[in-house]
């Protein structure tokens, strides 16, 4: 139990065993559908490696001895929406939660909790043993999120749901999509069929662009649930959005489109904000997503507007405020967006620290996102072959060793919602791309956003990464062997 990451806010173990077995079968209480799926979760993570069978049967009240069981009732309502229990003994695992969200992050520990070679997607020897004892466990914060730039070079459905298993994995449970930028649009909107077709057709360096059809994003939005996942997609505006000005010459300001862009310049772009057919531009788009996306966000961008005069950015934003709420859905936008009137509903995005205060004096909240600690995008090294630098080297280290709670001056713990990571795409080309960037710095980001921040260290945090290394290799993640760290 001692190689768990997100760590467990408390885990014991007893110095037994529980075997799994070819017999074994998984119980759900039968009261819940969705615990049904969470069974069948398990068993298809459980069978190409052991290739047991892994019946999943209901049963009221706990199954004979040497199965798995889960089940919410007598899960304790202190366990939270997102809380587990898991208690193992040599004769049976039990898992129980309060809500089914807490079952499949209990889940993910029973993995963890299995040797690496569980992950193998082959037959393996085994044995298929776990440690006995309990672990309770519930998160820190609400929000942890990633968030994947598809705007500057696009990737796949294929490539967005195995980047969201392994977010599961760590119980990261927000998707973030950066689904437009200068360089490309890349949702289809019925009502705006340009925007995909040509403002998607690039990518940076005139990389082949592309664009999820709304049945692609649909087909996201539901891998993501199933994963306990929310979806928050992001159209960036005003600026970041020469891709839907060079679609639709109506929607500049001279009424003439630009040529597509595939530089990686930023700040030079904008939405005529004075014009009426903006307004039904975004209202329009907003309503498409809002329909396509269950979750209550949707992310507006907001940031690095210098091509949008200030009093202008401060109209548009409260107005696309409004359009947002209209179609039931909370606003949340890059931490420039708190220069502006926000509601208490609407949730700023702090990248640079200072303008997170302004959005907590107006009872909104925040998720931190620092740039120098979360931005995955960063090198790790001077060495490190891809990546940008403008927010500093972030080592493996320097993306563990910080807490959300103390990087905004008059931000404390409760105004934040969360932590969330972000993966910006400009010099990433492939899934091996996101892999060797995200991994191994965006398991301590979810340790930031899960355990509590009493305990955490450095230096007892390597030796849980250094075991996580065979669990990366087995499925095959690309990741930066870090020299800091003493894998296996
Ligand atoms: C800043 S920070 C951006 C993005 C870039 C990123 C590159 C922020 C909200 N915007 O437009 O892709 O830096 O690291």
């Amino acid at each position: 139990m001692q190689n768990l990451i997100p760590k467990p806010v408390e885990a014991y173990s007893d110095g037994s065993v529980f075997n799994l077995s070819p017999a074994s079968s998984i119980y759900v209480e039968p009261s819940m559908p969705e615990l049904t799926a969470t069974g069948q979760y398990l068993a298809g993570r459980l069978q190409p490696a052991t290739g047991f069978p892994l019946k999943v049967l209901p049963s009221v009240g706990a199954p004979p001895e040497g199965n798995i069981y889960l089940t919410t009732t007598g899960g304790h309502p202190a366990l939270g929406d997102e809380g587990y229990e898991l208690t193992i003994t040599q004769d049976a695992l039990t898992l129980s939660a309060f809500k089914p969200a807490g079952l499949f992050w209990g889940l993910q520990t029973i993995l963890q909790l299995l040797p690496a070679a569980i992950e193998a997607d082959t037959l393996q020897p085994g044995p298929w043993t776990l440690p006995t004892g309990k672990i309770r466990d519930y998160p820190r914060f609400a929000w942890r999120g990633v968030m994947l730039d598809v705007a500057r070079h696009f990737f796949s459905v294929a490539d967005v749901k195995r980047y969201i298993d392994l977010a599961a994995f760590y119980k990261l449970n927000r998707l973030h999509l950066h689904l437009s930028d200068d360089q490309g649009w890349r949702l289809e909107i019925k009502s705006w069929p340009n925007l995909a077709t040509h403002g998607g057709s690039k990518a940076v360096n005139n990389d082949p662009g592309g664009y999820y059809t709304q049945a692609d994003y649909s087909e996201i939005v539901a891998y993501a649930r199933e994963r306990y996942i929310n979806v928050v997609p992001e159209f960036d505006m005003p600026g970041h959005t020469n891709a839907a000005l060079a679609s639709y010459p109506e929607l500049n300001c001279d009424g003439v489109a630009p040529a597509l862009y595939t530089g990686i310049e930023v700040g030079f772009s904008s939405l005529c904000t004075a014009k009426e057919i903006t307004y039904r531009f975004v209202n329009d788009v907003i309503r498409e997503v809002a329909a396509l996306t269950p979750g209550p966000y949707i992310h507006i961008g907001g940031d690095e507007a210098a091509a949008t005069q200030p009093a202008d950015y401060r109209q548009f934003v409260e107005r696309v405020q409004e359009i947002v709420e209209s179609h039931g859905k909370q606003m949340v936008g890059w931490g420039d967006v708190a220069s502006t009137r926000l509601l208490p509903s609407s949730i700023a995005q702090s990248w640079s620290g200072d303008v997170a205060a302004k959005a907590i004096a107006q009872d909104a909240k925040v998720i931190i996102s620092t740039a120098s600690k979360t931005y995955l995008d960063m090198k790790y090294n001077d060495a490190c072959p891809m990546g940008l630098k403008w927010a500093g080297f972030i080592s493996v280290e320097v993306a563990y060793t910080w807490d959300p709670a103390t990087q905004v001056t008059g931000v404390s713990e409760s105004d934040i919602l969360g932590v969330e990571a972000p993966l910006w795409s400009e010099t990433l080309r492939t899934m091996r791309d996101i892999e060797y960037m995200a991994f191994p710095r965006l398991p301590g980001i979810a340790e930031i956003g899960w355990s509590p921040a009493a305990g955490r260290s450095w230096d007892e945090y390597r030796l849980r990464l250094a075991a996580q290394g065979q669990r990366m290799e087995t499925m095959s993640v690309n990741f930066y062997r870090a020299p800091e760290v003493p894998w296996k």
